[in-house]
């Protein structure tokens, strides 16, 4: 048993250079070895080595949250990320960085090297399309949920995860926290811009509202219909001019698959009303629906040609109501987005008001103009939170409707 230690970069060539399946992907000796650290996230190390034959990405926890020292946290948050990528990489073969190793006494992760990727976040700020990464990820997220599901395996199957995953209590409390509590109360974690205090002063008063996130937490914490990432938000994916990897899995849980959704469309929203570009506008519209529209139907075509084995809606058992069948499975795809809708409301409050504000609008130099692109992307959300929208039609066009300002 080795002391965990927080690496350094000639701590990481040290740390590879002990483990020799790893020294050799990067080839040479370690003064051979260049290491970039990249620590970009709230939470953890993140570094990049490059050898004279190849690449590695080393994650470590740290025994706090790295943008906050004062908050202490386990170090175990990257056993949970390891697990996840070992989970979900074959599912969704090429969607993730490749696994490399975990260590659990240091809790260093090493995977695959993402060089030449940057954040969907990033690339969208710079005009990227977001319409052909949404498309992907509505797939991604339709095979890891589907396929971590009951409706794909047996109960005894998804026992196993189930009891693993439940075990990621630090981080579903930071969630459970940040995003689907603090925004409704005073917390010192919560800060905004002072013109928009009026706004949130009525959305904490009203009841509706207050409902609906009351609603959402008993979702989240009680409803492990399938393995999710647990905070997939447009840091959490990175994108290259021909590839998506959805990476950063430290967040994983059983939970609703709507979560994952929400997440998603929650900072297509935002970017959204983060610009007055019309054009720019259309191209985010079209990416929430290509998203949505993705994930139900490779969520529905692994349901109809996958679910052999599973115990849910067995086709035998339906053999003589196939429309019947048909029938519950679109209910349960409008309870998903029933849950997509309510997380993407709580997230863009949490990303406006709470704790890990989103950069989105921080290209808007005037206060004045900056809050007023606030409040209607914070509007948006409580109009989702006070009346559920039916379809991602009339998502979008109430996306459209509260976010509309004079340019
Ligand atoms: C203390 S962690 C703050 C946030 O960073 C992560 O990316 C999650 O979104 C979390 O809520
Ligand atoms: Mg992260």
């Amino acid at each position: 048993m080795t002391a965990y230690r927080t690496l350094d970069p000639e701590g990481v060539k040290h740390f590879l250079a002990a483990r020799r399946d790893l020294a050799e992907r990067l080839g040479g000796e370690a003064q051979d070895w260049t290491v970039r650290e990249v620590s970009d996230g709230n939470l953890n190390l993140v570094f990049l080595v490059f050898g004279p034959s190849g690449t590695l990405c080393v994650k470590q926890s740290l025994p706090h949250v790295r943008v906050d020292p004062d908050w202490k946290m386990p170090l175990d948050r990257t056993a949970f990320e390891a697990a996840w990528l070992r989970r979900i990489e074959p599912l969704a073969p090429g969607l993730t960085p490749a696994f490399l190793d975990f260590d659990p006494e240091q809790f260093v992760l090493t995977m695959e090297c993402l060089n030449g990727f940057v954040t969907l976040r990033e690339a969208l700020s710079k005009g990227a399309d977001p319409i052909a990464p949404s498309r992907i990820l509505g797939g991604f997220v339709a095979r890891s949920a589907f396929l971590t599901s009951y409706f794909a395996q047996p109960f005894e199957a998804v026992a196993p995860d189930l009891a693993f995953f439940s075990g990621n209590t630090t981080l579903t409390r930071i969630t459970v926290d940040l995003v689907l509590t603090d925004p409704y109360r005073e917390h010192p974690r919560n800060h905004w811009l002072p013109a928009l205090d009026a706004d949130v002063a009525a959305m904490r008063a009203d009841p509706r509202i207050i409902a609906r996130i009351g609603a959402l937490q008993e979702r989240f914490l009680t409803t492990p219909q399938a393995l999710l990432h647990g905070d997939l938000h447009s840091g959490s994916i990175m994108i290259s001019d021909r590839d998506v990897r959805v990476i950063d899995g430290e967040f994983s849980l059983y939970g609703p698959i709507g979560f994952d959704c929400g997440l998603y469309l929650a900072h297509l929203a935002v970017a959204h009303a983060a610009t007055n570009d019309v054009a720019r506008k259309e191209a985010l519209t079209a990416a929430i629906r290509t998203f949505w529209r993705t994930f139900c139907s490779d969520f529905l075509y692994l349901w109809k040609t996958q679910a052999n084995g599973a115990d849910l809606y067995t086709p035998t058992t339906f053999s003589n109501a196939p429309h019947e069948l048909d029938t519950l499975r679109a209910h349960f795809i409008s309870g998903v987005f029933h849950d997509a809708a309510g997380f993407a409301a709580a997230e863009i409050v949490r990303r406006l008001i709470g704790y890990a504000q989103t950069s989105d609008f921080d290209h808007i130099q005037d206060e004045q103009s900056k809050a007023d692109r606030q409040r209607v992307a914070l509007s948006f959300a409580c109009d989702l939170l006070r009346d559920a929208p039916a379809d991602i039609d009339a998502f979008t066009e109430r996306l459209r409707q509260d976010t509309d300002l004079p340019s």
